[in-house]
């Protein structure tokens, strides 16, 4: 194979079970978002809009929907000739090493990859994130500083530091202290998990920590901390704009109504950096005669005979007679049959909501209520 400048390995086993019945069945990077995407499409988008067509992506929890999803990556224009999306299962070793222990563990199983692709550096991603980024600028960050490892940061809020890997730079964006995940944060700017290696460090590296028993060999934990102190060229590369971890319900809610509004506050409409999906083809959405939609973004397929307000309905989510759906999140298949009410509610792939049922909260700045995938609620009532 050719050699490439830079390849992505991107890291799509985490469990996510923060986001409970969302992942009960799914993998976190494959859950639905945004009414037609999946959460993974995000990191592809970027790869495909940035000039990154070899894509290695690491599987571990419930791969088997991200794997037909993401097939030839056909949909992200990644299976072009001499690049394309490789899925990068766990494999058991003839020493009987199996499943993944840290990210970096994950990475040194798959070193192959990187060594077949021999590029001269390699991007870290995390399939669970939602956000926009041009790497090929990040790339251009990285050896303008003749770095050995870039990490992307931004700063978060004081009190959700200590989520975040933290680090402090000199006025050059030279790192000069990292901590992962500190206790009480003497900063607020947060590694956003993306990284840009020299691939010779990167390999070498991850050989040295796969012999090192007191390693968890996590990026964040272990690989960063150690070449630090190593002495070696870590750089910060700014990133200004909207990013999410959504990791939470609540979060995952928040981050869903920021695309509703006049302005919301991450554009899915872009043409010139669009973000991709592999959404099956169905037929337009339709609209009933007393069907109302203010607010709201409507996938195909679906079917609208209520009242739909600053909500997402995915595709072939329902909505039936004098039901009423406000400030919601419908996944694909949703049906909220007639008379029903859902205020501040995310419903799985697939869940019901029988007739004249009520789901979620009237008080708006209450939790969202969550319908697990397949969920149906209030079966037999009337
Ligand atoms: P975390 O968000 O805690 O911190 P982590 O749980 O290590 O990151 O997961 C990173 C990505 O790797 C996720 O996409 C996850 O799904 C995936 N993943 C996790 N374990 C995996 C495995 N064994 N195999 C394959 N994929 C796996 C990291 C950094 C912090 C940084 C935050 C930013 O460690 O320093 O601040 O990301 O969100
Ligand atoms: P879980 O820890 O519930 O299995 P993930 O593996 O997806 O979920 O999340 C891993 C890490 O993501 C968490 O340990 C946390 O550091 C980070 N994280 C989760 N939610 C958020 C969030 N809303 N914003 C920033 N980081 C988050």
């Amino acid at each position: 194979m050719s050699k490439k400048e830079c390849i992505a390995m991107l890291l799509a086993g985490g469990q996510g079970s923060r986001l409970g019945a969302l992942t009960s069945n799914v993998a976190k990077p494959a859950v639905s978002f945004g009414g037609k995407f999946r959460i993974i499409d995000f990191a592809l988008s970027n790869c495909a809009n940035s000039g990154i067509n070899t894509v290695g992506v690491l599987t571990q929890y419930r791969p088997y929907l991200l794997h037909s999803y993401i097939g030839t990556g056909e949909a992200w224009n990644l299976d072009e000739r001499g690049g394309g999306v490789a899925i990068l299962p766990p494999f058991a070793t003839q020493t009987g090493g199996a499943w993944y222990e840290g990210t970096a563990d994950a990475v040194t199983q798959n070193l192959g990859y990187i060594e077949t692709n021999d590029p001269e550096y390699v991007l870290i991603l995390s399939g669970d994130q939602l956000y926009r980024m041009d790497y090929a600028d990040m790339l251009a960050t990285h050896k303008k500083n003749n770095a050995d490892l870039t990490i992307a940061v931004m700063p978060v809020p004081w009190e959700e530091a200590s989520r975040f890997g933290i680090l402090t730079a000199d006025p050059d964006g030279r790192i000069t202290k990292f901590t992962e995940k500190p206790k009480k944060p003497d900063s607020n700017l947060a590694s956003m998990g993306i990284y840009i290696f020299n691939a010779d460090l990167l390999v070498e590296t991850l050989k040295e920590d796969a012999l090192d028993q007191t390693s968890a060999h996590d990026f964040g934990g272990n690989i960063i901390p150690k070449l630090l102190d190593q002495g070696k060229r870590l750089f910060t590369y700014k990133f200004e704009g909207f990013w999410r971890d959504v990791g939470t319900i609540s979060s995952y809610h928040e981050t869903s109504m920021d695309l509703l509004g006049p302005n919301p506050a991450f554009d899915i409409f872009s043409t010139t950096f669009p973000i991709m999906s592999n959404a099956s083809t169905r037929p337009p959405a339709f609209v009933g005669k007393d069907g109302t939609i203010d607010d709201a973004l409507v996938a195909n397929g679906c079917q609208v005979y209520g009242t739909v307000k600053h909500s997402i309905l995915s595709t072939d989510a329902y909505v039936g007679e004098r039901a009423t759906v406000i400030d919601s999140v419908l996944l694909p298949g949703a049906k909220v049959k007639n008379g029903a009410t859902v205020i501040r509610a995310i419903l799985g792939e697939n869940a019901v909501v029988e007739e004249n049922v009520s789901v979620g909260s009237v008080d708006t700045t209450k939790d969202t209520a969550v319908i697990g995938n397949d969920v149906v609620v209030g079966k037999g009532e009337n």
